[in-house]
């Protein structure tokens, strides 16, 4: 099988609510593999480069701060078409538009507090694993459960 990495992070909301665990087993239920993971509060800078493309939205303050308030848990993920697949398992940016069974629809209710972010393409992907990891915490290492995972 050909993989791909995907940037996923649990938001403050997410951590304060106490929502990492599962979030993490449904990631691994789907039969993804973790790479790396972190717990940070992260810098103004990272935050604001994380979030670039958004700088000019009214929103955009309001963001940086709640990301920036932390706890994040930063995480890089791994599997076949796995950026599509977590956006999927995520659902829509607004959880008032996401099917329940997704984790924005199962756990959300606001836009600005929609608990976790996902890489959206595969440049956004690599882009952002650099941005908030360095390359020796990212771990290489084979799933035993890939044969029953992968045909
Ligand atoms: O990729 P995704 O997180 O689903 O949405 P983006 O359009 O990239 O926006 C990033 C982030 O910004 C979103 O998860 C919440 C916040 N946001 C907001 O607070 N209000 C909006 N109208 C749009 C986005
Ligand atoms: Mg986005």
């Amino acid at each position: 099988h050909c993989t791909e990495r995907t940037f996923v992070a649990i938001k403050p909301d997410g951590v304060h609510r106490g929502l990492i665990g599962r979030t993490i087993a449904r990631l691994e239920d789907k039969g993804y593999s973790l790479v790396a993971l972190k717990l940070l509060k992260p810098s103004r800078t990272l935050a604001e480069s994380h979030y670039e493309s958004l700088r000019s939205k009214p929103f955009f303050g309001d963001l940086v701060s709640f990301i920036t308030s932390g706890p994040v848990c930063a995480m890089v993920w791994e599997g076949k078409d796995v950026i599509g697949q977590v956006r999927k398992l995520i659902g829509n940016t607004d959880p008032l538009t996401c099917a329940p069974g997704t984790i924005r629809g199962d756990f959300g209710i606001d836009i600005g507090r929609n608990i976790i972010h996902g890489s959206d393409s595969i440049s956004s992907a690599e882009r952002e694993i650099q941005l908030w990891f360095h390359s020796e915490e990212l771990v290489d290492w084979n799933p035993s459960l890939h044969e029953w995972v992968y045909e």
